[in-house]
């Protein structure tokens, strides 16, 4: 199956390549401004883990969205001409758009334009690797691209598997690609069912040797594999990218007192997370639900920590998972102890808690850390195996919770 790619190369529907990109966000007032220029921070970041450059970036005052168009048609045109005199990159857009509006900009502008949710689906195309991650990815695209079915819509389901607009997009076409998208995700649910089921097998046997498990959640970026790295001397992929990391990994950790804990590295979470891909990931952030003691990872040295925290702390509701949680603050080595101190103050007040500091990367902390999991292992997890200090037998000491095939 072809992995669908919507930033990669020449766009033959409206004429442009996508490796250059304007990214245009809007503020409703003066006091909304910082808070979208952090938005389109990320947005550049996002843009810059696909491998595109930005050429300009621009915040625009915006009340009231128009429905057609999004922007109202002045800004439209004024951007016309500035996407001229660009040599036509392709537009990034923080704000969702409707269908409607996405298709109406691309007519004016001749150019692809991609919502923040787009741009996203591209990048979990992009890193996808394991059959879950794949099937997961592209029922997401799907479900995304189904209601934008309609004349003139190009891009995007050109490059999706080939079961997109071919020639002239007549409305039967568009009920042809309708039935045929639906078909395709009802096979990708049945293939997704047959991986669960192998996911959940494992997971089994897993908690037959009944071992605590602790997953690291955090926003993307936050230093989770660092940190699983770390404390597991393992070489699971970190990198100075957003979701570098797409399917969970598990580790055994040995704690100080003999105890072990299960440690799942996970998919990092984000502002505005495309619901598609929240439902297509459900299996997998199940580790996440399924874990007796989240860990949660901030980046204490990231402007944003504490609205990052808040996102977190949000998804996890919004998962259900009310685990017992241990707060972390991480790259610590980044700060002053004053920083320091303010960081944990501020992120603790959100949580709730007081929280851990570490740096993965000078490796300090790390005994605090160890002892805390140690102790809610106890508190939490009493009748297992594991929960015996020393005991002789143990599984196999690395459990890859990747999908087989
Ligand atoms: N200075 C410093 N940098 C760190 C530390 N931990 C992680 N980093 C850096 O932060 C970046 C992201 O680290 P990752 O461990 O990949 O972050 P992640 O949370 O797994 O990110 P995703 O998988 O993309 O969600 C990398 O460039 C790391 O080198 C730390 O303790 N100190
Ligand atoms: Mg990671």
């Amino acid at each position: 199956m072809p992995q669908s790619d919507a930033l990669s190369g020449a766009d033959p529907g409206v004429g442009a390549t996508l490796d250059r990109v304007i990214v245009v966000g809007t503020a409703d007032s003066r006091a909304d401004r910082e808070r979208r220029e952090i938005e389109l921070d990320e947005l550049e970041e996002l843009a810059r883990t696909l491998r595109t450059t930005v050429v300009e970036r621009t915040l625009i005052t915006l009340r009231e969205p128009h429905p057609a168009t999004f922007f109202r048609s002045g800004v439209v045109e004024t951007l016309r001409s500035r996407i001229a005199a660009l040599d036509r990159p392709a537009v990034l857009s923080n704000d969702p758009l409707t269908p409607r509006q996405q298709r109406n900009l691309q007519e004016a502008w001749g150019v692809p334009v991609l919502d923040r949710t787009e741009v996203i689906l591209a990048i979990f195309a992009r890193r996808a690797t394991t059959a879950e991650g794949r099937v997961q990815v592209e029922m997401a695209q799907l479900e995304h691209v189904l209601p934008r079915l309609a004349g003139g819509w190009s891009h995007l389901e050109r490059q999706r598997g080939g079961v997109g607009l071919r020639g002239g997009p007549g409305e039967k076409q568009i009920e042809v690609d309708r039935r045929l998208i639906r078909h395709r995700l009802k096979r990708l649910r049945q293939r997704l069912d047959v991986i669960e089921r192998q996911r959940r097998t494992r997971r089994t046997a897993r908690t037959d040797v009944p071992l605590a498990s602790c997953a690291l959640v955090g926003y993307t970026n936050a230093g989770k594999s660092t940190l699983l790295n770390t404390l597991t001397r393992s070489e699971v992929l970190a990198d100075d990218l957003l979701f570098a990391t797409l399917d969970p990994t598990s580790r055994r950790l040995d704690l100080p007192s003999g105890r072990r804990v299960i440690i799942t590295d996970t998919v990092g979470f984000i502002q505005g997370l495309p619901t598609e891909l929240v439902e297509a990931f459900a299996a997998t952030l199940e580790e996440v639900r399924q874990a007796h003691i989240l860990c949660i990872i901030v980046d204490g040295s990231h402007p944003d920590a504490e609205l990052q925290l808040e996102t977190v702390l949000d998804t996890l509701a919004a998962m259900d998972c009310d685990q017992p949680s241990v707060l972390v603050v991480s790259k610590c080595d980044r700060l002053s102890p004053s920083q320091l101190r303010q960081v944990r103050l501020r992120l603790g007040d959100i949580a709730g808690t007081s929280p851990l500091a570490v740096s993965a990367l000078r490796a300090t902390g790390l005994r605090e850390l160890r002892q805390t999991l140690d102790s809610m292992t106890a508190r939490l997890v009493p009748d297992t195996r594991a929960n015996r200090p020393l005991i002789a037998a143990q599984p196999a000491d690395v459990t890859q919770t990747r999908a087989a095939g």
